[in-house]
């Protein structure tokens, strides 16, 4: 009987063992503390796993991770040779278009104004502009930010999607590579970053690239906390630069008490659930790898530890 580990701080191990169970009974779920034999585990479904944890278990065969980001696994959080599988999962994906989508329409209609305006009784109306006459810049294009471009093309917005590699997506502009970074920026009225952590992505969303926004941007920021500069955030809100900011994940979480960024009127926290990994259609995933692995099938979803996700 194959046997897993599951770990996580925050994600619900019970309904994520009996969700495995029901999609594979013969797999043996431990939950992390009480993993038996460190040499009976054959996989490992984490979010964040504590210091040296995966090096200890000699016979594990492949790392789940319970988020589509990898960064929590890579350097020296698991051996090397044991391949990481992320999550990819078409419910992960819709909740990152309803927070998307929410997020853009709430500012392309200004009513995080009129939440301001009735908590000072003030009855004020502004004009109104039709989605084609705005265009949303989406930093990263693979399987969430790709979803959430889509989406918003379809509602009728100009989008642009920067990736790496060219992407070719319907109503999408794409923009690829440092070289194009700056144009991309240049049209970009609403930002929103989806991008993984890497070496290349940490501290991108710095002074540099809100100067380089159009006037009034309003950033939409589920990616990782460590590619924000959040000094810059402020400076760039107070300098106008920046209109808003709705930010969900951050350098330190959860966010201390006393982090500007609680109290600030032009900035909206989340507490990093732009979408949350659905325990059922995740362990669907899980189970299916399991399978493939058992088959001695190629798995999917494989990280590419070179490129960082
Ligand atoms: P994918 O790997 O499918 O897509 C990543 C995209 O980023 C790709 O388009 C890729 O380019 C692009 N990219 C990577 N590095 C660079 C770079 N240096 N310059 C330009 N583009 C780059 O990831 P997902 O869409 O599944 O997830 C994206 C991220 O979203 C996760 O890593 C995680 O950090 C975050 N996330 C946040 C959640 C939240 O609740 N806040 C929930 C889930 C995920 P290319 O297409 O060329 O490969
Ligand atoms: C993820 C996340 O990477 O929740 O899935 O941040």
């Amino acid at each position: 009987m194959p046997v897993l580990l599951f770990r996580s701080p925050s994600d619900p191990a019970t309904q994520w063992a009996r969700a495995l169970h029901d999609a594979m009974p013969d797999l043996e779920v431990r939950i992390w503390p009480d993993i038996g034999d460190p040499a009976e585990i054959d996989y490992a479904l984490i979010w964040a796993a504590p210091d040296r944890m995966l090096h200890d278990l000699p016979n594990l065969r492949v790392i789940f991770s319970l988020g589509a980001g990898v960064d929590h696994l890579l350097g020296d959080a698991a051996p090397a040779t044991v391949p990481i599988v992320r999550m990819v999962d078409p419910a992960l994906a819709e909740g990152m278009v309803e927070y998307v989508l929410y997020q853009v329409l709430r500012h392309h209609r200004g009513m995080h104004h009129y939440e301001a305006r009735q908590r000072r009784s003030e009855w004020r109306a502004h004009g109104q502009t039709r989605p084609g006459e705005r265009t949303v810049g989406v930093l990263g294009v693979g399987e969430l930010g790709g979803r959430c471009a889509r989406q918003l093309a379809a509602l009728g917005f100009r989008v642009a999607g920067y990736s790496r590699t060219r992407r070719d997506l319907p109503g999408v502009s794409s923009y690829a590579g440092d070289d194009e970074f700056s144009a991309f920026l240049a049209r970009s009225e609403m930002l929103v970053c989806l991008l993984p952590l890497t070496p290349a992505t940490t501290d991108l969303l710095g002074a540099d690239c809100f100067r380089q926004l159009p006037r009034g941007a309003v950033l939409i920021h589920a990616g990782r906390g460590a590619q924000l500069c959040e000094p810059d955030l402020l400076a760039a809100l107070d300098a106008g630069r920046l209109d808003h900011a709705v930010v969900d994940v951050f350098r330190e979480e959860p966010l201390p008490a006393d982090h500007p960024f609680w109290s600030h009127p032009r900035i909206s926290v989340t507490p990093h659930v732009a979408s949350l990994t659905n325990p059922v259609t995740g362990a669907e995933r899980v189970v299916r790898g399991i399978h493939r692995d058992l088959a001695g099938d190629p798995l999917e979803q494989v990280v590419d530890r070179e490129r960082g996700y």
